[in-house]
């Protein structure tokens, strides 16, 4: 048995005014209880040192760097390393990154036990728009703001377990679960910051959305017999509602964790990793079973093509 203690460490909401150095604060706090409860690594959600900027028009590059991390760990975030290495607790969250060669992305990051970085991912499918969209009851201007990831989906070994990470709108792409899958992944972490709304359909219920995103993660666990751990960034963030949410799937597919508020919470699982064997050696055994001959347009493809 592989079981690693894992908490799912959603955040409340962070207004634009909050520091960083209270997020963390409030990060630590989290840490502390996850801690307490014995677990092994705390995955924290998207963005989590800053409120969900994209959500705001900004034309002057400088106030949107305002937002960016230049190094990691740096002077706001050092406290979080050195409390997560001092318990011996692997972590995982996103910031928005800006590298030194001048690029935007939107990141997490993966540390051992002993804090070091073992994995970073670039969040690929950036929802969204990049110049203002009047015809939206907000804004959501991740592709303004950001560059698509260039790292693709990687998987790293860390703790005896194939881990990887997703970001936000990724979860809803079965191509994320799937490149990861075809490497073996057992664990996918990711963090989401989700409007409650739809900015183009304000009829749309919170209890769609929640279906929506438990419908992707539980399709991606079971799909590639792997736990699927997502953790949200929640509540009123200046006016603008996101969705709570947070669950950890297990291979089935099933939800073994759910978080009962939008605001800071721990979930924790004891999650063995060798629930993944079974999947991945009968009825998801990707090289007994599928058929790549028969897949060509998924990467040849964008979008749709009807037939002549
Ligand atoms: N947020 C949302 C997400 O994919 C969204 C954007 C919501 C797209 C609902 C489509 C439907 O969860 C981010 N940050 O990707």
């Amino acid at each position: 048995m592989r079981e690693i203690v894992i908490g799912a460490a959603q955040m409340g909401p962070i207004q634009k005014a909050d520091t960083r150095e209270a997020v963390v604060a409030r990060m630590i706090a989290l840490l502390d209880q996850a801690a307490e409860k014995g677990c092994d690594l705390v995955v924290f959600p998207e963005l989590t040192l800053t409120t969900f900027f994209p959500r705001w028009w900004m034309e002057d590059q400088a106030e949107v760097d305002s937002w960016f991390e230049t190094e990691m760990p740096n002077a706001a975030t050092q406290p979080l390393f050195d409390k997560a290495k001092g318990y011996g607790i692997a972590i995982s969250f996103g910031y928005a990154e800006k590298t030194p060669d001048g690029h935007h992305y939107n990141t997490s990051i993966l540390t051992d036990r002993e804090g070091n970085i073992v994995g970073k991912y670039r969040k690929v499918h950036l929802p969204g728009h990049s110049e203002y969209d009047t015809e939206r009851a907000f804004q959501h201007l991740e592709k303004r703001y950001f560059e698509p990831g260039d790292l693709g989906f990687p998987v790293w070994k860390n703790m005896d377990a194939w881990m990887g990470m997703a970001i936000c709108n990724d979860r809803r792409w079965p191509e994320t679960y799937r490149v990861m899958g075809l490497q073996g992944v057992e664990l996918v972490m990711l963090g989401y910051n989700t409007p409650s709304v739809n900015s183009q359909m304000s009829d749309e219920g919170l209890e769609k959305r929640i279906y929506h995103s438990d419908l992707s993660m539980t399709a991606g666990a079971y799909q590639n017999a792997c736990w699927v751990v997502g953790v949200a960034k929640a509540g009123d963030e200046d006016g603008h509602p996101l969705m709570a949410g947070s669950i950890i799937a297990d291979p089935n597919g099933f939800v073994v964790a759910r978080a009962e508020t939008d605001g800071d919470e721990l979930i924790t699982h004891a999650c063995d990793m060798d629930l993944c064997n079974f999947g991945k050696e009968t009825i998801f055994d990707f090289k007994r079973h599928r058929r790549v001959e028969h897949y060509g347009r998924i990467t040849a493809q964008t979008g749709v093509e009807y037939p002549e």
